[in-house]
């Protein structure tokens, strides 16, 4: 090791123990850290200024976290209490900009993780975004509209505080989608009295949503799988896909692949997984999810020939060429991905933030697998959040083809700044490192250009 590197593993090495002090038990906020940092030693070596300016001990405390609580009433008139949260990470180059979770997970340290990810995702979008992200541990299962849209309304009565279209501007993501966006853009609209339609995005499509939207994040993380097999003379037409999940993320990425020519065999949610050597049947998926918000289990009752077994990890015992986790952190690990390699596997793409093991990626990388990182590969969906947001404060709303030729064109920018930063620090084609580079020196230079902040 030369004296340089040994010089920047030491400084990671310092600011981690500090992370690790500082947050303590927060292990899915230390293993996104811990992923970013492995990377950047090859910048700290070659540009020492980010050391001299102790950037990355400013970058991993947040500038603000804020934690609420949230009361309502249920529907047999119990008086019920959960707990939020808001993340406000990083504002260096826009206003902090992230999703929602509702989830009986969440704590302060998944959405310290997601926060996170998000200032990088978020720069390697070039749209003008912070980060930040926010959320709360409500379960949203088998609770009625009613108790979804009161949770909502109390929820918003403290987070409209701290947020606003040029402050913060949350949008969905897991158990947050069109109904619970539109609930929380409703009361904050009555609390300001004014209509500000770019305090939040992921709206229904007649109060100033995006055409999209709903898309995007699907369509975006196939967009960037099309990039890397263009790469290797190949493309999606007769592969054979698996996807896990079967929310929003899932959906309109197994739309997408199915246009253009895949062949999606497989998918999931927390209960277990369908396998349907014929083709899953979109529509069918579509129906059961978003509209009956039932079980994917049903799915077999329709398709006979199709089999539904317990258990979401076992998804990743179908073979295929293509894997896509698009359901949740750490839900692919060592054991499932040497599965997969097993069973002939070509490439990995993130749709979920986080879902792979860092023992995982390091089997997917020894194998030299395709692997398309969550903060670039998913990242399409907080880019057309973005184009919401231009949309809304200039009171315009631009046609389908529009938006999604510029998520494309993001998708493919994204790429190729991947590939470059891969290749200008030595590893060609390491997709993990060239988007943590890639997005670490986006935020890191403009923290520096506005002082010590
Ligand atoms: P949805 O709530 O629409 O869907 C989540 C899916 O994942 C469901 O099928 C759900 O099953 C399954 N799932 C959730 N939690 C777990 C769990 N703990 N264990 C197993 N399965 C689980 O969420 P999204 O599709 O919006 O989000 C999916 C992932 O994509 C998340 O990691 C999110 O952070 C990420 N993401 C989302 C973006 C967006 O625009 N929505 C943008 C970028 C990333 P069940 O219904 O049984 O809970
Ligand atoms: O993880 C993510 O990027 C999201 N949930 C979407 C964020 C956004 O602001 O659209």
């Amino acid at each position: 090791m030369s004296q340089s590197s040994e010089r920047a593993q030491r400084y990671i090495d310092r600011v981690f123990e500090t992370v690790e002090q500082r947050n303590p038990n927060e292990k899915e906020f230390h293993q996104a850290v811990k992923e970013i940092f492995h990377s950047l030693i090859p910048i700290f070596e070659k540009y020492p200024i980010y050391m001299e300016q102790n950037i990355l001990e400013r970058i991993v405390e947040p500038e603000r976290m804020i934690s609420f609580r949230i009361p309502w009433v249920d529907d047999e008139e119990n008086i019920r209490v959960n707990r939020g949260f808001r993340v406000q990470f990083n504002s260096a180059i826009g206003p902090y900009k992230g999703g929602t979770r509702f989830h009986s997970t969440v704590n302060a340290s998944i959405i310290k993780f997601l926060g996170f990810e998000q200032i990088f995702k978020n720069a390697l979008t070039g749209q003008p975004i912070g980060g930040g992200k926010g959320g709360s541990d409500f379960d949203p299962k088998e609770k009625s509209n009613g108790e979804i849209m009161r949770f909502c309304q109390s929820f918003m009565n403290e987070l409209a505080k701290h947020i606003g279209p040029n402050t913060d501007v949350p949008a969905g993501d897991i158990g947050v989608g069109a109904r619970e966006i539109g609930y929380l853009f409703g009361q904050y609209k009555r609390l300001k009295g004014s209509y500000e339609a770019g305090v939040i995005t992921g709206k229904g499509i007649h109060y100033g949503g995006s055409l999209v939207r709903k898309e995007a994040t699907g369509y975006g993380l196939i967009y960037f799988v099309q990039e890397m097999l263009k790469d290797q003379g190949e493309s999606l037409d007769g592969k054979t896909v698996v996807v896990s999940g079967s929310g929003n993320v899932s959906t309109y990425a197994m739309e997408k692949a199915i246009q253009l020519g895949a062949h999606v065999v497989g998918c999931s949610d927390s209960s277990g997984y369908i396998y349907d050597k014929n083709g899953i049947q979109l529509d069918t998926v579509k129906r059961i999810k978003e509209v009956e918000r039932k079980r994917i289990k049903e799915y077999v009752k329709e398709h006979t020939n199709a089999t539904y077994t317990p258990g979401f990890e076992g998804i990743w015992n179908i073979p295929c060429d293509i894997a896509l986790p698009c359901s949740t952190q750490n839900e692919l690990d060592e054991k499932s991905a040497k599965t997969l390699i097993h069973n002939g596997v070509q490439l990995i793409g993130e749709g979920a933030n986080m879902p792979s093991t860092l023992r995982a990626i390091t089997t997917f990388v020894e194998n030299n697998i395709l692997f398309a990182p969550a903060k670039a590969a998913n990242a399409g969906g907080v880019a057309v959040s973005s184009l919401e947001m231009a949309q809304n404060s200039s009171k315009i709303s631009w046609e389908f083809d529009k938006v999604e030729a510029q998520l494309q064109s993001i998708m493919q920018g994204i790429y190729q700044d991947c590939i470059e930063a891969s290749e200008e620090y030595g590893k060609r084609g390491n997709l993990i490192i060239g988007a943590n580079i890639a997005g670490f020196l986006k935020v890191a230079d403009a923290m520096i250009s506005q002082g010590v902040i």
